[in-house]
């Protein structure tokens, strides 16, 4: 996969992309990160990126010209030139493990960093084909929401992790959150690990896992179960089971 980054900011993703499991992918040619400063396409001898808001009104805007420019020299640079076109803004669809999955089927993205009180309307209408959010809340640029969004989409490329960090079991990949996980010491400061994690049978390690998962979904993030794909006999273990704690 290649992705591409059109950022006033290049600098900010430097350490998010040079350490653990992102390197390593880059180190082992499965990703190619390419980062694009937005002010090289800046307009005249102060290389001008936003200006003031048509209709008044406070802060300012990123402007159209520099942007389209950028994505248009960056498509002609090689690679797929009908990859998504992502725009990082709070008005975009939220972000998740589907959207993930369905971005790192590409073998292209570019990224448009929004900043400033917004962008364009033109640059959502004529050449962002995705807009993605990261949550409800507001950050200050949408480099921050790039370096989310590429990491988890990365950690999903064929080969990227190891059979050791295998995505299988992890929340939100089953539609439930994750198990309860313990390691050595089995005693810390009389604190035990379950019984059943130390009984050696594999059939009620499973048992306990998959009912602890219902249990904490149930308990945190009960917008999840809904959706999750509960037996009849999985769902009446909730419906019966008032839940004060976790273990
Ligand atoms: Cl993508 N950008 C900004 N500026 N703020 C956000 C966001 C994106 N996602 C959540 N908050």
């Amino acid at each position: 996969m290649r992705i591409d980054i059109l950022t006033l900011f290049p600098n900010m993703f430097s350490g998010p992309f040079d350490e653990s499991i992102v390197k390593r992918a880059i180190d082992n040619n499965i990703v190619s990160i390419v980062l694009h400063n937005l002010r090289d396409w800046g307009l005249g001898k102060h290389k001008m990126v936003d200006d003031y808001p048509f209709g008044g009104g406070s802060g300012m805007v990123m402007k159209t010209e520099p942007i389209f420019e950028a994505v248009e020299a960056i498509k002609a640079q090689g690679g797929d030139s009908s990859a998504p076109v992502i725009l990082l803004t709070p008005q975009g669809r939220v972000f998740n493990q589907k959207i993930a999955a369905e971005l790192a089927n590409f073998g292209r993205l570019i990224f448009i960093c929004g900043h400033y009180e917004g962008v364009d309307e033109r640059i959502r209408e004529h050449m962002a084909t995705d807009e993605i959010s990261i949550g409800d809340y507001v950050l200050t640029g949408g480099e921050l929401a790039a370096m989310v969004v590429i990491d988890a989409v990365v950690r999903q490329l064929p080969g990227v992790l190891g059979s050791e960090e295998s995505a299988s079991d992890e929340s939100h990949t089953t539609g439930l959150l994750e198990y309860p996980q313990y390691t050595r010491p089995q005693t810390y400061r009389n604190w035990e690990v379950p019984q059943v994690l130390i009984s050696g049978n594999h059939a009620q390690i499973a048992k306990w896992r998959r009912e602890q998962s219902i249990l904490r979904t149930f308990v945190r993030r009960p917008d999840l179960l809904e959706k999750a794909n509960l037996s009849a006999e999985e769902r009446k273990l909730v419906a019966n089971r008032a839940v004060t704690r976790f273990d």
